[in-house]
């Protein structure tokens, strides 16, 4: 991994971003409830609260600052998403849209997409499950990216059943 990529991952609760992290660094263990900011190796994890409360955008936002990427999880086992229009646009980094638990049998793959498509005009978004394994090692090439189009160039090397752009 480059080493002064670093990702950021928010989305709803239960979302999936400590299982994520935890499949991204190879780490063993089942995710526990996020209570605070936590930084492990090139991933800060953050607290669904945080996304999914507009009291902590400020957190949120000023985190931001020391990553280069921001990851937006979709769960794709729920209908509502909780990132408003346009949400990437509000960050001035490079947006990866995460589908997450694809492997489940209720995924509706294609409105996660949507979702993330409304959250994110343009950027990567990787189908993904940290079950299957599923977009992993695609999500860790697109953080080792340092501009939209390189990312943009990786995208369209990947099957669309993974990465879509
Ligand atoms: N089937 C399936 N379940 C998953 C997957 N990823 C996470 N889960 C489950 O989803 C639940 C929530 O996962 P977490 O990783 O704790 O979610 P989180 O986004 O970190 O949640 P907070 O820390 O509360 O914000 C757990 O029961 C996980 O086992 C996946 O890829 N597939
Ligand atoms: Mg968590």
């Amino acid at each position: 991994m480059t080493k002064k990529n670093r990702a950021m991952l928010i989305g709803s609760i239960g979302a999936g971003k400590s299982t994520l992290t935890n499949a991204l660094l190879e780490r063993k263990g089942k995710a526990v409830k996020t209570q605070a900011l936590n930084y492990s190796d090139w991933i800060v994890d953050t607290p669904g609260e945080y996304t999914e409360n507009p009291f902590f955008y400020k957190n949120i936002m000023a985190t931001a600052l020391e990553v280069t990427h921001v990851l937006y999880l979709q769960d794709s086992t729920k209908q509502k998403t909780i990132f408003p229009p346009g949400f990437s646009k509000g960050f001035n980094k490079l947006p990866i849209g995460v589908v997450t638990k694809s492997d489940s049998d209720c995924a509706d793959i294609e409105a996660a997409i949507s979702q993330l498509r409304r959250a994110i005009p343009r950027g990567p978004i990787v189908i993904s499950s940290s079950v299957s394994g599923k977009g992993i090692q695609e999500i860790r090439n697109l953080v080792k990216c340092n501009t939209i189009e390189e990312m943009e160039e990786y995208a369209k090397s990947i099957s669309a059943e993974v990465v879509v752009f």
